[in-house]
């Protein structure tokens, strides 16, 4: 048999990591916009991560950053000139516009794309559908780049279909991964899909939307992916995302919950009609997957929607220890919010539930852009077979993390603020350091 693992592939952060304000609804975002960042301290705090989920013995890789600024974006906009010119024009014009040509969103690559593993997808191979992620500018124009980064590393069509990004309409607004999770007994046994959904466009039904915040997947993005990648109807689950949630900042699911395998790990307050969606994926689950699947539900008594929201609590990484139990790969905000803190104690300690451990880290730089450990990462399932098709640099080793940290350290800064953004230095720096980091990658930037 072949067997499967779930990669995950983290975003690096890019060189124009910058607090931007750019993501209404998205609390984080909004609070430390014109914050001083720090490039440097963000993308070694993200290679950690990737070295240290390795060293445990799970399958880790990384996607590289798109080049920002993205200058074409402006050209579009009507800005010409030298760079430094359409820089100034674009500044003087709007420095949110400046700021979201410059953003290194694609760090989120749980927004990256929606990747379905060959188990499930009715032609046997692996489908991505590169996110369109429309709702915000900044993010939107990662879309076609994400596209052709995935088609670089996963290129072999033998194995690998790739979709392009839905229409760009707000009917079928997509945000990746962040809203979709499979749930499976084995990594290669089949699965489960769970799809999360803030809005219906085209009002073949009527969902509640929230009154504050924007919702951001709709329910026919999530419905276009299913069919696109072949997923049989009677695994599929589509879940309303309750608004009440995104009012209070949860902009994605993966704000508050997170699954793993057979285990769901979420917030009472998660779900319109949290008891009708959790039996629905239950009897799915059972049905395809012939064991139970194991949810826990957070109380707000236990863990404020705030707190979570705070916290990131459910922005962990679920993921399986060799030893088959499960662990939390958790921000260190947890820690220091003493709800959270109580909570994932108390859960640990009981041992009534498959997760064993919590593991903490500092992704403080990604975390005030509302960017936790789940954020940082795109799952994808595959089978030894298509394990070996992948480019081989993406993975993390002890040899491309040497690498990795000795790049970042030689051409990151390690402050950058808003003003910043007007210097065509740093066009150039960034120009330089993607080509050097595509040319060791084998493919084009
Ligand atoms: O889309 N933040 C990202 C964070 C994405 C988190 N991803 C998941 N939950 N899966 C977003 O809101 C902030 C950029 C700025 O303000 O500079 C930003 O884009």
């Amino acid at each position: 048999m072949k067997e499967s693992v779930e990669v995950n592939f983290d975003g690096l952060v890019g060189l124009t990591h910058h607090y931007g304000g750019l993501s209404y609804g998205n609390i984080a975002s909004t609070s430390h916009q014109a914050k001083i960042s720090n490039p440097k301290e963000a993308a070694l705090q993200g290679l950690k991560k990737m070295k240290t989920m390795a060293d445990l013995g799970f399958k880790q890789a990384f996607l590289p950053p798109q080049l920002r600024p993205d200058l074409s974006f402006l050209r579009r906009l009507g800005f010409s000139g030298s760079d430094s010119q359409i820089l100034d024009a674009a500044w003087k014009y709007s420095p949110e516009i400046l700021s979201a040509c410059y953003s290194a969103s694609s760090m989120w690559t749980a927004n990256a794309a929606t990747v379905t593993p060959s188990r499930d997808n009715a032609d046997g191979k692996v489908h991505f559908t590169a996110a369109n992620l429309i709702s915000k500018v900044h993010r939107s124009i990662e879309a076609d780049k994400t596209a052709q980064i995935l088609k670089s590393i996963f290129s072999n069509t033998d194995h690998f279909i790739h979709h392009p990004p839905l229409p760009p309409s707000q009917i079928f607004g997509d945000e990746g991964a962040a809203n979709h999770t499979r749930f499976c007994n084995e990594y290669g046994k089949p699965g489960v899909h769970f799809f999360v959904f803030g809005r219906s466009a085209l009002g073949s039904a009527s969902f509640a939307e929230p009154k504050r915040y924007p919702a951001r997947q709709t329910l026919e993005a999530s419905q276009s992916i299913a069919r696109l990648h072949g997923l049989n109807p009677q695994s599929v689950v589509y879940a309303h995302q309750n608004p009440e949630v995104v009012d209070f900042g949860a902009f994605h699911n993966d704000v508050v919950a997170v699954g793993n395998q057979n285990v769901l790990f979420y917030h009472e307050k998660a779900y319109f009609d949290s008891n009708k969606v959790i039996q629905e994926l239950s009897e799915k689950f059972k049905f395809r997957c012939e064991i139970d699947l194991v949810s826990i539900e957070v109380s707000s008594g236990q863990v404020s929607v705030e707190d979570a929201v705070r916290s990131y609590l459910f922005n962990s990484q679920l993921v399986t220890l060799p030893d088959g139990k499960m662990m939390l790969i958790a921000p260190q905000e947890c820690e220091e919010q003493s709800s959270v803190d109580r909570y994932l104690k108390a859960l640990v300690d009981s041992g009534d539930t498959p997760i064993q451990g919590v593991r903490y880290f500092d992704l403080r730089q990604s975390m005030q852009n509302g960017g936790g450990p789940a954020c940082l990462r795109l799952r994808v399932v595959l089978n030894s077979v298509e394990l070996a098709q992948c480019s081989p640099h993406v993975f993390i080793n002890d040899e491309t993390y040497t690498v990795l940290q000795k790049w970042v350290s030689r051409n990151y800064r390690d402050r950058l603020s808003m003003d910043d953004l007007r210097d065509p230095l740093l066009l150039q720096e960034s120009t330089k350091a993607l080509e050097e980091l595509f040319g060791w990658l084998g493919f084009f930037r």
